[in-house]
């Protein structure tokens, strides 16, 4: 039962470990967070004591926050592609703790040292991009550690979620054969088939509509528009779907009705090679919780991950872990609070960029700088993704947002789906040769990535070279 490469030695050296003192190192997002919640619960229930800290990334300067005195640290959702810096403090600081990367991002290059475990998709050709995340990554670890925590799958499957590795509508791979279906089985998680509208349970598919990014119409941000396709919609078919009605109050037969149409609208708005990757960017699946209550922001996966970058990228993490661990009281409450104040930090960085910023536009991508009192790193990359809804984006090309912070600049490139389904893109590779290249360093997945970068000069230069 070892899914991966090296899981089996991870879990052997843990053990062998257990009573040394330990240290487990998780990302700040969705899959960073339940990367967390696995772990911890899996060492509770093997009643081995460990630290826990969270880590935005880990670069030049970050390094040096981690205590590496412990003689065994874990690191989950990031790593892989950090371990040469890994080494070179290693070497300087003189230590040589016990180390074990639960991660699923693009590994650095580097000859890895005796210590260091790597359990990474991609040693054994599998794209960490799609079929399995740090959460994913854990989950199998912990399963490793005992078979029967299933009840744990559903923190992988929200993880999997978060970091959208159900690109193509669903989820594929090991996400699907191993970790969805331990979730279904175990009776946490509902599959059903689906639109691919964000906000299933919170919003009117008016809103739902209006707001749909994968192929720019008519209906793209036009009220009026929106409401005359319904109703085109219900005449046509006989049906009497509201445009407030939510998502999740209409039937699977006005889904489908609602889905070919639109479907049909947005073919005409395609390259004629685009078009045979439309379905993907309508249907799909969704996965969502069977206890959580119908139209709260919990029920789906995606709007639950939100809930999670609400809080967590404000630098709040016991908020969501609390929630997480089935806290629908104070933490709840305050979760909800920090999610309406996220969505209008993200609105007004929306206007912002819709009214005060140039978009560059390139031969392959367009980029936009913004100071850092203007839209902040730790939201500058949702917005990145967003930005597909404002005219002036070209909704066709990738985007690299640059955002000033107290010590350099932070970069966020996100790829609109159909051209990723389209064409063979790599921003992280690019992304991460541009940031070599002035002195900064970057990576992540195919179509999201970052960087943190010390100066822009030059760097739109190298990414021209690389796309
Ligand atoms: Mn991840």
């Amino acid at each position: 039962m070892e899914y991966l490469s090296n899981l089996k030695k991870a879990v052997k050296t843990l053990r062998k470990n257990r009573d040394k003192s330990i240290l487990v190192c998780t990302h700040i997002d969705t899959d960073g967070l339940n990367s967390r919640i696995i772990l911890e619960k899996v060492l509770e229930r093997l009643n081995i004591s460990a630290e826990f800290l969270f880590l935005r990334q880990i670069d030049y300067e970050t390094i040096d926050e981690i205590p590496f005195e412990h003689d065994l640290i874990i690191f989950a959702d990031l790593g892989s592609g950090q371990i040469d810096l890994i080494k070179e403090k290693l070497f300087e600081i003189k230590k040589n703790p016990h180390i074990i990367i639960l991660d699923h991002h693009i590994v650095s290059n580097e000859k890895i040292p005796e210590n260091i475990i790597n359990v990474n998709p991609h040693n054994d050709g599998i794209d960490g991009g799609k079929e399995i995340c740090g959460a994913g990554v854990s989950y199998l670890f912990a399963k490793v550690c005992n078979p029967r925590f299933t009840d744990l799958a559903k923190y992988a499957v929200l993880g999997a979620v978060g970091d959208v590795q159900n690109l193509e509508g669903n989820l594929i791979g090991l996400n699907k054969d191993v970790i969805l279906k331990d979730a279904v089985e175990f009776g946490d998680i509902i599959i059903s088939p689906d639109l691919q509208f964000y906000g299933k349970h919170t919003r009117p598919l008016f809103t739902s509509i209006k707001y749909f990014t994968d192929v720019r119409t008519d209906l793209t941000d036009n009220d009026s528009r929106i409401i005359n396709f319904i109703n085109m919609v219900n005449k046509k078919h006989g049906t009497n779907i509201l445009p407030k009605n939510y998502l999740c109050e209409l039937t699977f037969h006005e889904k489908k009705i609602i889905g070919t149409e639109f479907l049909h609208k947005c073919s005409r708005y395609l390259p004629i090679t685009w078009r045979i990757h439309l379905p993907k960017v309508i249907f799909g699946e969704s996965y969502e919780l069977k206890s959580e209550e119908f139209k709260t922001s919990l029920k789906n996966l995606e709007e639950f991950s939100t809930c999670i970058n609400g809080c967590s990228r404000y630098d709040e993490y016991s908020v969501p872990l609390e929630v997480l661990k089935g806290d629908r009281d104070k933490n709840y409450d305050k979760m909800l609070k920090m999610l309406k104040k996220h969505k209008k930090n993200l609105a007004s960085a929306m206007d912002f960029l819709k009214n005060d910023v140039e978009i560059i536009q390139k031969d392959k991508f367009q980029y936009f700088e913004v100071d850092k009192n203007a839209i902040k790193g730790n939201i500058v990359g949702i917005v990145a993704g967003m930005s597909y809804s404002i005219e002036k984006v070209d909704w066709t090309k990738p985007i690299f947002a640059v955002s000033e912070m107290n010590n350099g600049y932070k970069v966020s490139a996100r790829c609109p789906k159909l051209l990723s389904f389209a064409e063979d893109i790599n921003l992280a590779s690019a992304i991460s040769y541009a940031s070599k290249k002035v002195g900064g360093s970057g990576g992540g997945h195919k179509f999201a990535c970052g960087a943190h970068i010390p100066k822009t000069r030059d760097f739109v230069k190298y990414l021209e070279e690389k796309l």
